[in-house]
């Protein structure tokens, strides 16, 4: 009996000091496991937008009851979730339309004939055109243009968190991300729901006002439907107090105008439109041309 004791000591002595390294080695791995589990990938462009969730329910309420009150039966939790299930926990290189399609079937917005706005490299006058002018719509005074107007996110394979460290870049890391597949999906239905005559806010000074790789050139004209749309009308807007650089009878313009007639849709183009023209003057009045 009085031997064991010692016995019995180290053995207990020796239990304890396995369960430590145990517990130390399941510590330190957990902790690697944890830190490479938050630690997301590193991508060349800019993070998700911080309380990007928060912002998009709080613009979803703002326009189905202040903007557009008509779509006041839209559901903006279910459309929030939709948009967030869309990307979360998926490659962010991996981005398919079929991602939205369940988002897009939540929201549908049907614009009225007559009432569609593109823009390209205008998008500043555009908008405020559109804010005068409240029965017209551009893409971002639909209720998903609305909600995602200038926000970034997206998600990382294996987490259930949103990547505010980093996304994908478009040219240096993927073309199917999710950002840019939105707004490409997006801007394909928003074209080929137009109808009677649909516009295009055009920038006359920079040298191309009509560029094949905008949203616009890439993808709005060629989902224009000719069974809807019969005629497109391009305003070519000059800043106040700079040099035109292209205008309507300029080339960008004139393969804009072969591009359309192809399609068999009517091309008009007007330079400096007076009702944007005298948006322009009402930010700078003193400008020679608007007394
Ligand atoms: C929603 O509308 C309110 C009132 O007009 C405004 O103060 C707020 O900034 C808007 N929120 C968002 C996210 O746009
Ligand atoms: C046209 O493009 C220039 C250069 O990017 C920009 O400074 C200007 O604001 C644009 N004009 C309009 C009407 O958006
Ligand atoms: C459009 O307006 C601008 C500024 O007033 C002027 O400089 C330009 O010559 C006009 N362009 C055309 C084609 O009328
Ligand atoms: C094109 C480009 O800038 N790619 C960079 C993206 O980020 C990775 C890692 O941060 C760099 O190694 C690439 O050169």
């Amino acid at each position: 009996m009085a031997d064991s004791r010692p016995k019995k000591a180290k053995i207990c002595l020796c239990i304890f000091l396995c369960l430590l390294v145990a517990g130390v080695i399941a510590v330190v791995v957990g902790v690697r496991m944890w830190r490479h589990s938050s630690e997301h990938k590193k991508w060349n462009g800019t993070g998700s937008t911080a309380h990007f969730q928060e912002i998009a329910l709080e613009r979803c309420y703002n326009y189905t009851q202040l903007v557009q009150p008509e779509l006041r039966d839209r559901d903006c939790q279910k459309i929030r979730e939709a948009f967030r299930n869309a990307f979360i926990s998926k490659d962010p290189c991996s981005a398919t339309e079929e991602d939205y399609h369940p988002l897009l079937k939540l929201v549908k917005q049907t614009v009225p004939c007559d009432k569609t706005v593109f823009w390209s490299k205008t998008k500043e006058l555009a908008h405020q055109y559109t804010k005068v002018q409240r029965e017209m719509f551009t893409l971002e005074d639909t209720l998903l243009g609305y909600i995602a107007d200038d926000l970034r996110w997206c998600g990382d394979a294996g987490s259930y968190e949103m990547n505010y460290q980093s996304c994908p870049h478009w040219k240096k890391d993927c073309s199917n991300n999710f950002v840019s597949v939105f707004w490409d999906l997006l801007s394909k239905r928003f074209a080929e729901n137009a109808c009677g005559v649909a516009q295009v806010v055009l920038n006359g000074s920079i040298s191309n006002a009509f560029d094949r790789k905008s949203t616009f050139g890439r993808v709005e004209v060629h989902n224009l439907n000719p069974m809807k749309v019969h005629t497109l009308q391009a305003w070519v807007i000059h800043d106040l107090g700079k040099f035109p650089s292209d205008s309507c009878s300029g080339s960008s313009i004139n393969d804009l105008r072969w591009i359309v007639m192809q399609r068999n849709i009517k091309f008009t183009c007007h330079d400096n439109y007076s009702s944007v023209k005298f948006l322009q003057c009402v930010k700078k009045p003193e400008d020679s041309s608007c007394r």
